[in-house]
């Protein structure tokens, strides 16, 4: 029976292959697949993220263990998407301008496609007027915007003045979320919903789905 501990502590050292091949052991073995993701590459993403706080990591070795962590995450997607009920809803999804973090966002957008959500997926550094655009393009019913820093935090305020400008606030939704991101910030800015991890972003979605 694979460790969970043991994908953390190689995703922290960066070992991608390692952390694909035990991530794939773990599947196989019928180990629950949640528990893999929060176990296992979460929780040794967060070890991560402490140790870049404390400048025991620095810029290169963070981009390694991200990379060990898409590597997982590779394996586990089917299974996150596989539940597919389809007709959920359309959501356009991204990380605000300015900001090139992704995998919380990517993790986002496979929960929702695995709650039936169709997802068109902006990638990163995505403008406000693009968000918006896109949004209506596409009839899309949630634009979900994802931030990791505090400085990039101000350009989800700048896609809520874009889609007042457009007459669109309301009519498409806006759920934000990202590490700095709370509720009181999405009442400030007037964002429709905030989620703090990727499991309640499913449940939000629906939620702004209906009151539409
Ligand atoms: Co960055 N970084 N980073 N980084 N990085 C943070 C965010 C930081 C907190 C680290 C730290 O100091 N402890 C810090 C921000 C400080 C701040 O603003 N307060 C930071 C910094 C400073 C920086 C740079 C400025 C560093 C530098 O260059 N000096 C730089 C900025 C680059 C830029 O964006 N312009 C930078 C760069 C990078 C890398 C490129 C090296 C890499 C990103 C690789 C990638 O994403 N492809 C990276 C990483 C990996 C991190 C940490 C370590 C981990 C982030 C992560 O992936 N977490 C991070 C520290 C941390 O957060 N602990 C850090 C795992 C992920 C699953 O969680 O993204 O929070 P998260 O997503 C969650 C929820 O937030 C939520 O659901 C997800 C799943 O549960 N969620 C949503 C996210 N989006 C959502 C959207 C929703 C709803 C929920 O609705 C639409």
């Amino acid at each position: 029976m694979v460790n969970l501990k043991e994908i953390a502590e190689n995703l922290i050292q960066g070992k991608a292959p390692k952390v694909k091949e035990l991530v794939q052991k773990a599947v196989d073995e019928g180990q629950d697949v949640q528990k893999i993701l929060d176990e296992g590459l979460l929780t040794g993403m967060s070890v991560v993220g402490e140790k870049f706080k404390r400048n025991e990591f620095y810029v290169p070795e963070v981009l390694i263990a991200a990379r060990a962590m898409k590597a997982g995450m590779e394996v586990l997607r089917p299974l996150l998407v596989e539940r597919d009920i389809k007709g959920a809803g359309k959501v356009v999804l991204g990380t605000v301008r300015g900001d090139l973090h992704d995998i919380g966002k990517n993790l986002v957008g496979m929960m929702l496609e695995g709650a039936g959500f169709e997802i068109i997926d902006l990638g990163i550094d995505v403008s406000p007027e693009r968000f918006v655009e896109t949004a209506r393009e596409k009839n899309a019913d949630i634009i979900g915007l994802s931030a990791l820093l505090t400085t990039t935090m101000p350009a989800m305020k700048e896609v809520i003045s874009v889609l007042e400008k457009e007459n669109l606030k309301g009519k498409i939704k806006v759920m934000i979320g990202g590490a700095p991101v709370t509720q009181d910030y999405a009442d400030e800015i007037g964002a429709d919903g905030y989620a703090p991890d990727a499991a309640s972003a499913v449940d939000k979605a629906k939620e702004l789905v209906g009151e539409k």
